[in-house]
């Protein structure tokens, strides 16, 4: 039975890479006076590096730049700043059917957890925008700061997983990116995937996601469903979910 839902943030719950962190990251740039400008095509290969602090740092490392860590921070926190102000003007939606899947599993009383590599300097903004009292639909979120290693690696849903104490069976997981589903299938937890819109490439190694979709759709924008397991509605709502689960 589905008892919790994991959700991933960034290019899952809304598509914020391109549009908004990368954007911040550039005006961030800018601001510090740096010669960098990450395109389209450069952030989406940088995307492999999780967490801005260490994608900033990669960044320099390959560009022959040795930045201070005290720099390095100083940059983020300036990019959290513009990304705040990006998300505050509204100018980042949630997904299809995310806000409707969202409100559908509180209604059902299924657990929903944030597990995001993502600081909360730009996570909480982005709910708060989209959800009028987050506390009351999240039971935990958990961020960069709560780990020391980001995705790829398991320790976020590990840790997720360990403290809300129910078996792996009845979570599901919700994620966008091949670094999200490496890191919940180590640990151990069924993944559903919704493609990022910008790149609806299927990875070969997503071999064991129980359901990849094109969104979480709606009754009148109805998903894509990639796998062999459809939705009798059409797209992604509870019944779906809870199913995927009792059928694995
Ligand atoms: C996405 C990330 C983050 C964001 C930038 O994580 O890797 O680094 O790109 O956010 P997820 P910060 O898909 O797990 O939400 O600058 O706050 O790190
Ligand atoms: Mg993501």
């Amino acid at each position: 039975m589905l008892q919790a839902v994991f959700w991933d943030v960034d290019g899952t719950i809304a598509e914020t890479e391109m549009q908004g962190h990368r954007k911040a990251f550039n005006k961030a740039f800018n601001y510090f006076n740096l010669d960098w400008y990450w395109s389209v095509r450069t952030y989406t290969s940088l995307l492999e590096v999780t967490g801005g602090r260490n994608r900033i740092k990669y960044f320099a490392q390959n560009n022959s730049l040795n930045l201070n860590s005290e720099l390095i921070n100083d940059i983020h926190f300036k990019k959290q700043e513009f990304y705040k102000s990006i998300i505050n003007k509204g100018e980042i939606p949630l997904r299809e059917g995310v806000f409707r899947l969202i409100n559908e599993l509180k209604d059902k009383s299924v657990m929903q957890v944030i597990v995001t590599t993502s600081s909360r300097l730009a996570v909480i903004p982005l709910l708060e925008k989209h959800f009028k009292c987050i506390y009351d639909i999240f039971d935990a979120i958990y961020t960069f700061e709560d780990v020391i290693n980001t995705k790829p690696h398991p320790e976020i849903y590990i840790k997720a997983k360990n403290d809300i104490n129910l078996s792996s069976k009845d979570i599901l997981v919700i994620e966008d990116s091949l670094q999200g589903y490496k890191s919940a299938n180590e640990a151990g937890l069924n993944v559903l995937i919704t493609l990022p819109i910008w790149n609806c490439a299927i990875s070969p190694e997503m071999t064991d996601c129980l359901s990849i979709v094109d969104n979480l759709g709606s009754e009148s924008k109805k998903s894509t469903f990639y796998s062999q397991n459809e939705s009798i509605n059409g797209f992604v709502d509870y019944t779906y979910l809870n199913k995927l689960l009792i059928d694995n």
